[in-house]
């Protein structure tokens, strides 16, 4: 095997919403196997947040203001990209949120927004540099999941309808662009330690773990929460040569909880 397949050299990935957590873990590893590296946030204090971590990381990373629900902003930031920096050849749609709320106290204005940004982001940042893709004869689309693709819990209903829509717009353009030599799967991670479940791991104050982080432990072979790092090598192979013949496909980067009943009574 060509081992020079899974180097990302000459590349410009975009990671949307990476100053920090998974998509600057991805955003790093893509740097260190060599790719140009392009991120947005929509606040420019963040940018330049994360503008600050790259360099620290050693990596000139170019950062942008943009939100992803926003398709004239999103047309003005691809544009600009292309004359500064090249054509995207990589795409992760990381940015998200969540919102934990029961449902039948969500306000419509609460799941549409997260359907707003979870799925209709990620289809506006997709739409937006297919084009370019298809002109340069190749291109890679990530889509960043979730468990709540798959499987649902109390309070994350929007979340879990984004979650589960993105896994199929993920196939779709798998099967409408994949004669363009264009790649579009997923990654599905489990459960990470980031801004985004430091609330499901609050110390309690007696001291004791969070209950949930207790339930998502005994749910875990692994027995412990991701890190963004374990995302590092699953997302460099979805964006390197190595995986093109894989399409429509969701990677599951969960530490065994998807095959995994939960640890049984002792
Ligand atoms: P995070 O720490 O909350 O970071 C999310 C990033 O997205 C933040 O930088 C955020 O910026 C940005 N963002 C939010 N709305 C945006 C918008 N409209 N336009 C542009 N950027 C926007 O989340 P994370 O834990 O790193 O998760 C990253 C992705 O992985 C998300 O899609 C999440 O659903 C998914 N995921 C996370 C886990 C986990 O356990 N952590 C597991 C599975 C999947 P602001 O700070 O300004 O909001
Ligand atoms: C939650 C968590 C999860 C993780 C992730 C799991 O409240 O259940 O935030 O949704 O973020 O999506 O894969």
């Amino acid at each position: 095997m060509d081992v020079s397949k899974f180097s990302l050299e000459g590349k410009i990935a975009l990671v949307t919403g990476a100053s920090y957590g998974i998509g600057f873990a991805i955003a790093s590893a893509y740097a260190q196997c060599g790719a140009t590296i392009v991120f947005n946030d929509i606040k420019q204090e963040l940018v330049d947040k994360g503008l600050a971590a790259y360099k620290e990381a050693g990596i000139e990373a170019h950062g942008y203001v943009c939100d992803v629900t926003n398709e004239e902003q999103v047309a003005q930031f691809i544009a600009k990209v292309e004359e500064e920096v090249g054509v995207i050849d990589i795409l992760v749609n990381n940015a998200g949120i969540i919102k934990r709320i029961p449902m039948c106290e969500m306000t419509a204005a609460e799941f549409r927004q997260v359907i707003d940004i979870d799925l209709n982001g990620p289809f506006i940042m997709a739409k937006a540099v297919i084009p370019s893709m298809i002109r340069k004869g190749h291109g890679k689309i990530i889509n960043i999941c979730s468990m709540m693709s798959e499987l649902g819990r109390e309070t994350v209903s929007a979340y879990a309808a984004a979650k589960g829509g993105l896994k199929m717009l993920t196939r779709n353009i798998c099967s409408e662009y994949g004669a363009y030599n264009i790649q579009c799967n997923g990654i599905g991670p489990g459960y990470i330690a980031t801004p985004q479940t430091a609330p499901l791991r609050e110390i309690q104050p007696d001291g004791s773990k969070h209950p949930f982080d207790q339930f998502i432990l005994a749910k875990t072979p692994a027995n412990r929460w991701g890190v963004p790092e374990d995302l590092a090598g699953p997302a460099v192979f979805l964006a390197s040569e190595a995986s093109d013949f894989v399409n429509g496909h969701i990677l599951y980067v969960d530490g065994g909880i998807l095959a995994y009943i939960g640890k049984q009574p002792s």
